[in-house]
């Protein structure tokens, strides 16, 4: 399960992707996941630097797909991007995480649970196990910029500043991600139609308003041109189930 960025990466990244793989491998029962045939490897250099992005899918009983991307931007630019999409007819919150470096240092790294149901709160299971989890102290806590409401109040967005700030926000990534894989893992499907809408409207709010990450977009534009990034952002980054899928 090696990627061949990882290991030219800031460190953070290729420890954190490290462990997000051990863990799925650990709780869930993998299978492939079709990535769209040109996307799952990727190189551009439009008019900015050159940006090499490698996406490793894979699906479950549980989740539509799980999505772990590395890119890297020029020298300078390290991301590490991870989100997992529940099957529309579970209530399973998104897991997701984001990690961006810029020369050397960690200058956002977020990771959240986000609620996808009509009140967006979470599911009853997950709230006695993320109230247990160990209570975190950063120096530099973030503020969530407007399109993130969607995050949870376990959301986690700070710049960490030295090696144990970093090893907190990882292990705390890592309980978040055990605590999801192991309720996930437990849950039945709904079968009433009503319910699958709902989670699926709130998936689709969910990717709505990340697609609204500017920040995301100028990075991708800038190498791929506005088109390509559109049809990244929508297909490969955050695409939700338009059907109940048949399975
Ligand atoms: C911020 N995301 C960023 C930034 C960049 C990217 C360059 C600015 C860094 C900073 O403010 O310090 C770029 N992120 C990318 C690119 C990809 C990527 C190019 O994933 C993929 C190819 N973003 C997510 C997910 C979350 C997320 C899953 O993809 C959260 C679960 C959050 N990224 C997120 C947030 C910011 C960010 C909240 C800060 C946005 C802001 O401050 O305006």
């Amino acid at each position: 399960m090696s990627m061949s960025l990882r290991t030219k990466q800031h460190p953070l990244i290729g420890q954190l992707a490290d462990r997000i793989e051990r863990t799925w491998q650990e709780y869930l029962d993998l299978s492939p996941y079709q990535i769209p045939h040109d996307l799952g490897y990727v190189e551009g250099s439009l008019e900015g630097e050159r940006l090499v992005i490698e996406n490793k899918c894979h699906q479950t009983p549980q989740f539509r797909k799980l999505h772990l991307e590395l890119a890297q931007v020029g020298k300078n630019l390290d991301i590490l991007h991870c989100v997992m999409f529940p099957h529309p007819d579970r209530d399973l919150p998104i897991f997701g995480a984001d990690i961006v470096c810029g020369r050397g240092s960690v200058s956002a790294a977020i990771v959240d649970l986000s609620p996808v149901n009509r009140d967006r709160s979470l599911p009853a299971s997950y709230q006695l196990p993320l109230f247990g989890l160990p209570t975190t102290s950063f120096s530099q806590v973030r503020e969530l910029p407007e399109w993130g409401d969607i995050f949870s109040d376990y959301c986690l967005f700070i710049r960490p500043t030295d090696a144990a700030e970093e090893a907190t926000f990882l292990d705390y990534v890592i309980s978040m991600l055990t605590i999801h894989c192991q309720i996930a893992s437990q849950t039945q499907p709904t079968t009433t139609a009503p319910e699958i809408a709902n989670f699926q409207a709130g998936q689709q709010y969910y990717c709505d308003r990340q697609q609204q990450n500017d920040k995301t977009r100028r990075v991708l534009e800038k190498s791929f041109g506005v088109e390509w990034a559109d049809r990244y952002m929508t297909t490969m980054l955050f695409d939700y189930a338009a059907q109940v899928a048949s399975y």
